[in-house]
């Protein structure tokens, strides 16, 4: 099985921490380097865009998006953390290629720190555990 993982710049402190605990899950399960492509986009209001081209290229078995929006004082919080998960949301059903939500969404950093521990709970490892079950089921489901 092969995976991909989309991780926004944005927030980088908290994300590269969310990609450290998706890395280590899917090496957990015995998913070799090279068989991980970590691509990098701007922000979380462009993982859904990349993610998309990603799996229609149909080289994976899944799809992991990373990212971190932490409310602050403004509005923008709202549109990114929308798009973030409409355009991740719309690619499982759109392809067929499963693409899971490692986006932490909270209302401060601290929140997003504790929410990104490793050890400890790790939204990132919890996406990429989500993307090895969704693959897993595809496949089976595929071999009827
Ligand atoms: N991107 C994030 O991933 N998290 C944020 O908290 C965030 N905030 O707050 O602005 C953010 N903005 C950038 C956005 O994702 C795009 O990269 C940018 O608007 C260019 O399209």
């Amino acid at each position: 099985m092969r995976f991909a993982v989309v991780v926004a710049r944005f927030n980088e402190m908290i994300t590269d921490r969310l990609l450290e605990g998706a890395l280590g899950a899917l090496g957990d399960h015995d998913v070799a380097e090279e068989d991980i492509d970590v691509a990098r986009v701007p922000g979380s209001f462009e993982l859904g865009t990349v993610a998309m081209q990603m799996a229609r290229s149909e080289r994976y078995s899944a799809i992991i998006c990373i990212g971190a929006v932490i409310r602050g004082e403004t509005a923008h919080f709202d549109y990114v953390s929308k798009v973030a998960a409409e355009g991740v949301g719309r690619i499982g059903p759109e392809t067929g290629v499963p693409a899971v939500f490692g986006v932490l969404t909270t209302d401060t950093v601290e929140q997003a720190m504790v929410r990104s521990a490793t050890p400890g709970s790790n939204r990132g490892a919890d996406a990429a555990n989500a993307a090895i079950e969704m693959a897993n089921l595809r496949r089976s489901l595929s071999d009827a």
